[in-house]
């Protein structure tokens, strides 16, 4: 472990880390604005000054960072330390417009890093386990991210990256890894691969480290189960560092932020108010101790909610939900603003075991109407038992969509294994208007 693991910090009483992030963010808005000319601007429009920013109650006062920013200033415009310091840059995976690239001194690989060894140990994970790291490696931080945390852990780490399902199964079977990092999607898809080649017995896997999307409940389960695993959820952005920025612990009911290098706030997505502890809004975070490139008031887009609620794992710090969707993710369907989440909730509620957790929708456009189709996967139990009650399975789903929505949706129930699986994030939406 390098300095910034500091595990005494996760169990700091609140008013010792609220002192930390007060001297940490004074540091970082001096460092800012000395050093990034086009945050400086906002700041001087803002009529703010570091000298009005004396701690974490004054964070209000600085202008937002959005991603139209970061493509504003691409690729050095928000970058703090001369190049000569950077050692890496990480890139996020954004299909429209310019990518987002992020840089790291070797003093911000280090701590996010420190960041990913706290939520593999939160996991379980000693010197001991053996991790699989099956995010993709390269520009996504998935894979950099759990391999620089699983070493500083001491774990053995198998640097596999996403993909080839069978040399996946076979290093996790060989090398007999107890720890698996990769998205819900993928650890899904390899549940099944593992339980289709009748493998369950070999393997020795005990807890998962899951996340980079949304994923439910329901899935945490099936996953769970199927793999003889407790999954942990894992949240982080590239722009903030990667994955770590939170992670789970044993009571699995959100993810505690790492508070001593990451403020989070809750804002009203409409007005940029920032709303009490407990209210539903826009996640936005600061970085108080990164060096080359140190966001202020980033706004995410997840949507979220944050908890001070005592956890029973003795951590502090404070905890986020599950990302219940993206302000920008909402798809607006004959005027009517869908999250896909709620698709997913419906689908709970509704399907229970006769379908799977794989759905894809599409959405079209013919003559000037906007056409709603679902793909849900059903279980192998329904295919093989009763095949009779598809329509009414169907039907079920379609009437709670509408009554939720408001919307008619054509449903149908696919044949198990008929949607595309992901090895990274999975694909839920395609929108084929041309709007
Ligand atoms: O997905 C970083 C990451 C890698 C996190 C591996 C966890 C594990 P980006 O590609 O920049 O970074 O995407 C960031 O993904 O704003 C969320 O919308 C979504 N996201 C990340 N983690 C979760 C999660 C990585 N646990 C965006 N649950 C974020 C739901 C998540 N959504």
């Amino acid at each position: 472990m390098s300095k910034y693991y500091q595990p005494e910090i996760e169990t700091a009483s609140p008013e010792e880390i609220r002192k930390l992030q007060d001297e940490r963010l004074v540091k970082q808005v001096k460092h800012v604005w000395d050093n990034v000319p086009y945050y400086r601007k906002k700041m001087e429009e803002k009529g703010v000054t570091p000298d009005d920013i004396k701690g974490v109650d004054d964070l209000k006062k600085l202008p937002f960072l959005t991603k139209a920013d970061l493509r504003e200033a691409y690729p050095y415009g928000l970058l703090a330390k001369p190049l000569e310091d950077c050692v890496r840059i990480q890139s996020t995976s954004g299909t429209t417009g310019k990518r987002v690239v992020a840089f790291y001194t070797q003093h911000d690989v280090d701590l996010w890093e420190d960041c990913c060894a706290r939520a593999i140990v939160a996991a379980g994970g000693t010197k001991e386990d053996v991790c699989q790291v099956s995010y993709g490696y390269g520009l996504f931080t998935g894979g950099p991210g759990l391999n620089g945390g699983s070493h500083k852990v001491g774990c053995l780490t198998l640097p596999m990256s996403s993909g080839n399902t069978e040399r996946q199964l076979q290093f996790m079977t060989d090398l007999e890894a107890t720890i698996i990092c990769c998205t819900p999607s993928y650890a899904a898809y390899l549940a099944e691969s593992i339980h289709e080649q009748g493998l369950r017995d070999k393997i020795k896997l005990k807890a998962g480290i899951f996340g980079a999307e949304a994923w439910s409940e329901n899935m945490r389960r099936d996953v769970e189960q199927k793999l003889g695993i407790k999954a942990y959820d894992i949240y982080g952005l590239t722009e903030i560092s990667g994955p770590g920025v939170s992670f789970e612990c044993e009571e699995q009911t959100g993810m505690h932020v790492n508070e001593d290098h990451f403020i989070a706030e809750i804002i009203d997505p409409e007005t940029g108010e920032v709303l009490p502890e407990g209210e539903k809004g826009e996640l936005v975070f600061t970085s108080i101790t990164k060096e080359a490139f140190p966001l202020l008031r980033y706004r995410t887009r997840d949507i979220c909610v944050l908890s001070r609620k005592k956890c029973s794992c003795g951590r502090t710090l404070v905890k986020m939900a599950k990302p219940m969707g993206r302000s920008d993710d909402m798809l607006i369907i004959r005027g009517v603003n869908v999250f896909p989440s709620q698709i997913e909730e419906v689908l709970i509620e509704v399907g229970g075991k006769d379908i799977t957790p794989n759905y894809l929708i599409t959405i079209d456009r013919v003559n000037n109407t906007d056409t709603f189709d679902l793909d849900v996967e059903m279980s192998e139990e329904m295919f093989s038992d009763d095949i009779k009650s598809v329509s009414k399975v169907e039907k079920d789903i379609k009437d709670k969509l509408r009554s939720m929505l408001g919307l008619g949706v054509n449903v149908h129930l696919v044949n198990p294994k008929t949607i595309t699986r992901s090895e990274g994030k999975a694909k839920r939406v395609i929108d084929k208007r041309d709007i």
